[in-house]
């Protein structure tokens, strides 16, 4: 058995025909499904907007999505409205086992404040509390994968080699939304050179 499992916002509005839809998102659903019985724990993320949340280009007058605005004085990327709690869009992919997820973190709930880790908000003002929760239960080494890879995947695995975990990420386990051509290539190499180690679905279940 590996130790964490750590399955980035595999929800409904990032595969494709979600209000976000990262290219062939769903490809990552029967990765995890099939990856989840190796693992002692099974986190999962899960981006949660409030309705009026200021990263939607739709509270921005006279922006379009993928623009680049502000938000609490920080620059932020404009996006479609997406992952609204308790709606289907934010839901789990519907395909994904989500018997085996043993502990969920939810981020982005507060309409002044956008987190793309799983650990942190975009400024950094305040933890989400999933190092804690990871530090009391002993997991030490975090195997990521998920959504996506070049947004959300990237500032979880950073956040995560900062806050002492070791780190695999699962390459094959993740697409990217690839805003400009390159961003995911550019993404893995980034992680990688902050110290997470590159691992297959192949290699982690042989
Ligand atoms: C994400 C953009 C906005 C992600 C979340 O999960 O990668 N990307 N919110
Ligand atoms: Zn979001």
């Amino acid at each position: 058995m590996h130790d964490t499992l750590l399955l980035v916002d595999i929800q409904n509005d990032f595969l494709p025909g979600g209000a976000l839809a990262v290219p062939e998102g769903d490809a990552v659903v029967p990765i995890a499904n099939r990856l989840m019985p190796h693992f002692s724990h099974v986190v999962a993320s899960q981006d949660w907007h409030p309705a009026d949340h200021g990263s939607f280009a739709a509270h921005h007058p006279g922006t379009k999505p993928f623009d680049i605005g502000e938000l609490d004085g920080l620059e932020q990327i404009l996006w479609p409205t997406h992952c609204v709690q308790h709606t289907p869009g934010a839901s789990f992919a519907s395909g994904l086992d989500i018997a085996r997820i043993d502990h969920v973190v939810r981020k982005g709930d507060d309409a002044r404040i956008d987190s793309y880790s799983a650990f942190h908000d975009n400024g950094h003002r305040k933890a989400t509390g999933l190092a804690d929760t990871l530090h009391a239960r002993g997991s030490r080494h975090l195997f990521v994968m998920g959504l996506a890879a070049d947004v959300c995947v990237k500032f979880t695995v950073l956040d995560a080699l900062a806050e002492g975990f070791v780190v695999t990420l699962i390459t094959d386990g993740v697409r990217g939304v690839d805003m400009t051509a390159g961003d995911t290539d550019a993404a893995i190499q980034l992680m990688h050179e902050a110290g997470a180690r590159i691992g297959t679905t192949v290699q982690l279940i042989s």
